[in-house]
């Protein structure tokens, strides 16, 4: 569930969407992605986007900054303020805050993936402060009919550091939907987090965040990634980012970018 400002945030832009939209109503009125935004010069904020399968537009955090710009974050996590111990129907609309701990959620994530070559990062720091990034060439999910599963996923710009191989091709789990590979167990029951489990996996950015990170003993239940090449499980902060992989393919997708201005489109939350 967003927040109550987040919601007031949106409501306002679309009146301004609609109100503009009636005296051009043959253009469209929302960048299809962050990338957009990047090429036109936006800066790092809060935008209102309309994937172009989308039925209706939804805010996001755009980062232009990190690994060229352009990126479209879809999870979060930087302490123990929001619980993801949520049920299948909860993951698929999202929840949390979008300037703290979200979310996105399974139906944007498909929207935003789901009908172009994506790539994906996730930006990591250890609890010692240190940054890493798994840069993967491609990402697309599947709809909700196949369990949004990971229809695509390429090579892992970080090798042996990879911790997400293992969710390629696996469906989504919850506690309350076992679509994972692993016959005996849900996979999602330790953390209580929904993920794209195998048997189960190497990678569990849902589990439970643990503020005393730095001295927490490793328990199966916490948030973490850990490949066996990497000398740290536990993680400080994370950050799950899709941006589109080439630009707008020469369709013309950006009719009123003349028109467009910050202050319509980036909500202050
Ligand atoms: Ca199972």
């Amino acid at each position: 569930m967003l927040s109550p400002v987040l919601f007031v945030a949106t409501f306002v832009c679309l009146l301004f969407a609609v109100s503009t939209d009636s005296e051009n109503n043959k253009h469209r009125d929302y960048p299809r992605s962050c990338k957009e935004l990047f090429e036109l010069g936006f800066d790092s904020d809060y935008y209102v986007i309309k994937p172009k399968f989308s039925p209706k537009p939804f805010i996001v955090h755009c980062d232009m900054i990190n690994s060229g710009g352009g990126w479209t974050e879809i999870l979060k996590r930087s302490n123990s303020n929001q619980s993801f111990a949520k049920l299948y129907n909860e993951y698929v609309v999202g929840f949390g805050h979008l300037a703290k701990n979200f979310w996105l959620g399974l139906e944007k994530m498909y929207q935003l993936t789901g009908f172009e070559s994506t790539e994906l990062l996730f930006e990591i720091v250890t609890p010692k402060g240190v940054s890493f990034e798994f840069f993967y060439s491609s990402f697309s999910l599947g709809s909700n009919r196949t369990g949004y599963d990971v229809k695509l996923l390429g090579s892992c710009s970080r090798g042996t550091g990879d911790g997400f191989y293992t969710s390629g091709g696996m469906k989504f789990t919850t506690t309350d939907v076992d679509r994972d590979e692993n016959p005996d167990a849900n996979c999602a029951d330790t953390s209580q987090g929904g993920w794209w489990y195998n048997k189960c996996g190497l990678t569990q950015l849902t589990g439970v965040y643990f503020d005393d990170y730095a001295t927490k003993i490793w328990n199966a239940k916490y948030i973490d990634w850990k490949p066996w090449s990497v000398p740290w499980h536990q993680i400080k902060s994370v950050r799950m980012m899709v941006r589109p992989r080439t630009g707008t393919n020469g369709d013309v997708l950006f009719p009123r970018r003349e028109q467009w201005s910050k202050k319509d489109l980036c909500p202050k939350i």
